[in-house]
């Protein structure tokens, strides 16, 4: 059962695509107004965990910290932040009582779960909020009954689910075919390769560099006929420059944001002072969707969308304090910088929605989402076939549109654990198509970390190697011995059959694609408590290695499983009872389990999706059947008839 309550006026942030009844009162969480923020409590038990919130740092149970959703790019994603890309309001209460709560507000909310060991859930909301209320046997039905009306995520289509490599610096064509015949040569597996900020002209949106792709569509369909497709990247903001299309005819058209006077706002980010476009309106949406035209006839079939938090360095208003404290200080020992809002200065632009003027601040977090909308609507109307989009800001509703990646990590062994714990979270909020920077984008990766990394990617639907500009190149040809990486990223394409066919039900069913053991094995403590082993699709439980220096660990079984070690040529499987093991993986290998009764298919595997065959398996387990969906890998319509059951 699901039900909502309205404070205020709330803005419709079209998260929600179902109807559901407004209800009259209330019971869950008591309310009161402090200076107009809605202060919402609830108590919590002392046995109770705090599963959801999506894009958070911190564990699966969200129990003991502060989050706050006020989307922003701060590339410190320690324990402490409280803030990141993406705002994902949904929580679900398991315990003796259990109920979920989903706060739709575009603006500020904080969030205290069990706080400084408080016994309380407390969410205060800044701006009127649409709550809804869903109630539920367990969890994890809770949750199914929240993604049904959330709406069905985004489907890429099959190569997205191939390698991508990317990095912050490649500039011209011969950086992209260099990526190219390095992977190649090594005969490590992939699909595509990520365009960054400078194949653009002085980073203007919709544009190419002449000079580094002077032939960009012939260049694309060479990279095409090596299974390789270009991925570029697209900012949010537009350069204010004299004679730029997407500029004048933004400006005459009245598309971009205000600033209080009523004039243009304007923000500094990576092309110098620029606008932004008011994503908010649906005739803004359509124009800049449109505008992906000059890529999509070039062939481009899959994009990224960046810096739509949006990403401020600094505006026409604070320009002097940002440049006195840039200057002066080192900004990233600033704690003030960026988190804050300080030099973002978002209560100083407008939108207009349905001719209404509305501050930023009230709806900061839903601009990220609106972009990704205008891009996905945008690609459907320019092209028939499924493309490949993800976002780094988002709000639950965006995952109907686009996928997205969790921002500028860091080549540490925290951050690959982040990447697991984030995974079961962001599916319960509906980004079931989403994965980390492989590898850490910031720091220099090195060889343990990336191919440990990597392991834990070859289940991640989204499977991207990405960095930033003056790390280690962190291509896996670079690092010798690369058939240690063949080993790993062919386990990846030999087991697309799994992995989309469990992607494509779980987007189906409205079901969660990674799931926390508690989920599926509620009445086992041990198992509710586990963090660092997860469940894949309906046959798989996965328990990645963590850990620098350490080729052993330990695992929890709920219940009796085969284990499987893949050692780059073959699946060794052992029957394990139920209980603690350890397991033993060196670098090139791979370890997973498949439940009782259950099956992974297996493919031959390829170098590239466009010769794999989904349909060409045999398999793992002791099940009897499995559900197989196959298809041609672009087409729009997907559907539960495509499953196919195999018998074993
Ligand atoms: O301010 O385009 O998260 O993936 O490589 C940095 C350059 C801008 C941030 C993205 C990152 C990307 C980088 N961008």
């Amino acid at each position: 059962m699901i039900t909502a309550y309205l404070y205020g006026e709330p803005f419709d942030t079209e998260a929600v695509v179902e109807e559901v009844p407004i209800g009259d009162r209330q019971t869950r969480f008591t309310v009161t107004d402090e200076d107009g923020v809605r202060i919402f409590r609830a108590p919590l038990a002392p046995s109770d965990a705090v599963y959801g919130l999506g894009q958070t740092m911190r564990g699966i149970n969200k129990r003991g910290g502060r989050y706050v959703s006020f989307n922003c790019d701060d590339p410190r994603h320690n324990d402490e932040m409280p803030s990141m890309y993406g705002s994902h309001n949904f929580f679900v209460v398991d315990g003796a009582e259990k109920y979920g709560a989903f706060f739709d507000t575009p603006a500020r909310a904080v969030f205290e779960i069990g706080f400084k060991g408080s016994g309380e859930i407390c969410v205060r909301c800044e701006r009127d909020v649409k709550l809804y209320i869903i109630e539920g046997e367990s969890a994890y039905a809770i949750v199914r009954r929240f993604l049904r009306a959330i709406g069905r995520s985004f489907v890429p289509p099959l190569w997205a689910f191939g390698f991508g490599q990317s990095r912050w610096g490649y500039k011209n064509e011969k950086d992209i075919e260099k990526v190219l015949f390095g992977y190649r040569k090594a005969g490590i597996p992939l699909d595509y390769i990520c365009m960054d900020i400078d194949y653009m002209d002085r980073y203007i949106d919709f544009t190419l560099n002449k000079r580094r792709f002077p032939n960009f569509a012939a260049f694309n369909r060479e990279m095409k006929k090596f299974g390789i497709r270009l991925v570029p990247i697209v900012d949010a903001a537009i350069k204010e420059e004299k004679g730029e299309p997407t500029y004048e005819e933004g400006v005459q058209k009245g598309y971009f944001c205000k600033n209080r006077e009523g004039g243009y706002f304007r923000a500094a980010v990576w092309p110098g002072m620029t606008h932004l476009p008011d994503f908010l309106r649906p005739e803004v949406r359509k124009w800049f969707g449109r505008k992906y035209k000059v890529y999509t006839d070039c062939g481009v079939e899959g994009f990224w969308n960046d810096m739509n938090e949006p990403s401020i360095f600094y505006s026409e208003y604070t320009k002097n304090k940002a440049l006195h404290k840039y200057i002066l200080k080192n900004h990233k020992e600033d704690p003030d910088f960026v988190a804050n809002g300080f030099f973002s200065d978002y209560a100083s632009f407008y939108h207009e929605v349905n001719g209404k003027k509305i501050n930023h601040y009230d709806v900061h977090n839903v601009y990220g989402y609106m972009m990704t909308r205008a891009s996905c609507e945008g690609l459907s109307a320019l092209t028939d076939k499924r493309f490949l989009l993800f976002s780094r800001s988002s709000y639950i509703g965006a995952h109907r549109y686009g996928g997205m990646w969790t921002g500028d990590n860091t080549s540490c062994w925290a951050h690959l654990r982040q990447n697991l714990l984030h995974m079961p979270s962001l599916n319960m909020c509906g980004f079931l198509f989403s994965g980390a920077d492989t590898g850490g984008f910031m720091g220099n990766c090195d060889r343990e970390l990336l191919l440990r990394w990597l392991a834990l990617s070859v289940f991640t639907p989204l499977m991207r190697d990405h960095t930033s500009k003056s790390t280690r190149r962190q291509e896996c040809y670079r690092y010798g011995k690369t058939e240690d990486f063949v080993s790993i990223v062919s386990l990846r394409y030999k087991l697309l059959p799994y992995i989309y066919s469990e992607f494509m039900k779980a987007v189906l069913n409205y079901d969660m694609y990674f799931k926390p053991l508690a989920f599926v094995f509620p009445e086992d403590r041990r198992a509710a408590k586990i963090e660092d082993q997860m469940m894949v699709g309906g046959s798989m439980m996965i328990a990645p290695f963590m850990e620098k220096g350490k080729s052993e660990r330990t695992v929890y079984l709920p219940e009796p499983m085969t284990c499987v070690k893949y050692d780059g040529n073959n699946f060794l499987c052992r029957f394990f009872p139920a209980g603690e093991h350890i397991i033993i993986a060196e670098l090139h290998e791979v370890v997973f389990f498949v439940r009782k009764g259950k099956l992974v298919p297996v493919g031959k595997g390829a170098q590239d999706t466009s010769s794999l065959r989904l349909d060409d398996v045999e398999f793992l387990g002791d099940g009897e059947q499995y559900e197989l969906y196959a298809d041609d890998g672009y087409t729009r319509d997907v559907s539960l008839d495509r499953i196919r059951i195999l018998k074993k």
